[in-house]
């Protein structure tokens, strides 16, 4: 019986322990915004994800600048590169993902305002841990972006 307890006690220590380092285990860096060309309402962010913790997936994002955030990869079809809607990217254990121009990407339709070099926005991230972070992305002049 005091095995039982003792056991149990352990049991919920350790769960205690795995999701604190869930939660705290994703940093999101370089995050930025290309600048739309009007009257396109549409763009892309990017963003690099360091997870030190378990295998989760991005499984959301939102800003209010716009009426949708969709996740999008690119694939290849033939010699053309095509972007795709995914509803999950993969963040691997103690890994990364890179969203970058040419490569994944988070798609930003239906812009409520043009976003102009100089400006930032905020976005939100959720992933499939149950970790969200809002967090603010400069919005950088197409000009630019070789130097990023
Ligand atoms: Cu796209």
């Amino acid at each position: 019986m005091r095995l039982c307890l003792f056991l149990i006690f352990s049991l919920i220590l350790l769960g205690v322990g795995c999701s604190d380092r869930d939660i705290s285990s994703i940093t999101i860096k370089n995050a930025w915004v290309r600048q739309n060309i009007p009257p396109q309402s549409v763009t892309a962010a990017y963003l690099a994800i360091h997870n030190e913790g378990m295998a989760t997936a991005l499984i959301s994002a939102s800003t209010p600048v716009a009426e949708v955030a969709e996740i999008h990869v690119m694939t290849t079809d033939g010699n053309i590169m095509r972007m795709k809607k995914i509803d999950r990217l993969p963040i691997p254990e103690d890994g990364s993902a890179t969203l970058q121009p040419r490569g994944n990407h988070l798609m930003l339709i239906g812009l409520r305002r043009d976003l102009a070099p100089g400006d930032s926005i905020a976005l939100t991230l959720t992933f499939a841990n149950g970790y969200t972070q809002t967090l603010r992305a400069p919005v950088v002049s197409f000009r630019n972006e070789g130097r990023r």
